[in-house]
């Protein structure tokens, strides 16, 4: 077990100081979100929103690596390696923070893709990421309104947005975010 300052080392040197300060904004978010929805540990709230983004600048080998020793869906690599930090973050997580939560595990692997269950932690991590004070894109006052509103909506807002993003660049939609945006998105069935 880490004390919280070498917790704050950890993450810190595994990443460049920009994507640092993120990670500082969405665990705020995420305590602001924890207490606007009754969430029941506002400081495991900020933890998982500090550590979401742990995985993110490491090596695309590294990820490959464990994805092929660690028996994940090696379907993974037929995918974006955006999604790699969430899924397979959560296993650098766990042994390189020694953070063994479930709850928290399950909040940084579905940040970026999410998923047709969601918790309320997952929920907060997804919409923090997105909101966050330093976000800065069309539309992100609108989704900040929505999710403060009701953070259900708020998933739904960023799923469809995030969508039409990845389809307007032609990119590829991991299956997982489709049945996602099915889930939470969708009004008109
Ligand atoms: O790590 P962050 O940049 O803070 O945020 P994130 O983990 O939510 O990643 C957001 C990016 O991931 C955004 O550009 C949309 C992209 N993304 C989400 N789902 C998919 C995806 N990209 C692809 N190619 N496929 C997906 O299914
Ligand atoms: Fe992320
Ligand atoms: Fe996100
Ligand atoms: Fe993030």
């Amino acid at each position: 077990i880490l004390t919280t300052e070498q917790l704050v080392e950890k993450v810190k040197s595994n990443m460049d100081e920009r994507r640092f300060q993120h990670c500082i904004r969405v665990s705020e978010e995420c305590k602001k979100l924890a207490k606007l929805n009754g969430y029941y540990d506002i400081y495991k709230a900020q933890v998982a929103g500090f550590i979401h983004d742990y995985a993110k600048q490491i090596s695309v080998d590294r990820f490959i690596k464990i994805i092929k020793e660690q028996d994940f869906d090696l379907d993974l690599l037929n995918y974006n390696r955006v999604i790699w930090h969430g899924i397979v973050g959560a296993y650098f997580i766990q042994h390189e923070l020694k953070i063994n939560d479930d709850e928290i595990l399950t909040a940084v692997r579905r940040h970026t893709t999410a998923d047709v269950e969601m918790s309320l932690l997952d929920k907060i991590v997804f919409v923090a990421d997105y909101i966050e004070p330093g976000r800065d894109f069309e539309g992100v006052e609108e989704a900040r309104k929505v999710a403060y509103d009701n953070l259900d909506e708020g998933v739904g807002y960023e799923l469809a947005h995030t969508l039409a993003y990845l389809v307007k660049q032609r990119s590829k939609i991991y299956p997982k975010t489709v049945l996602a945006y099915n889930k939470w998105s969708v009004i008109n069935s």
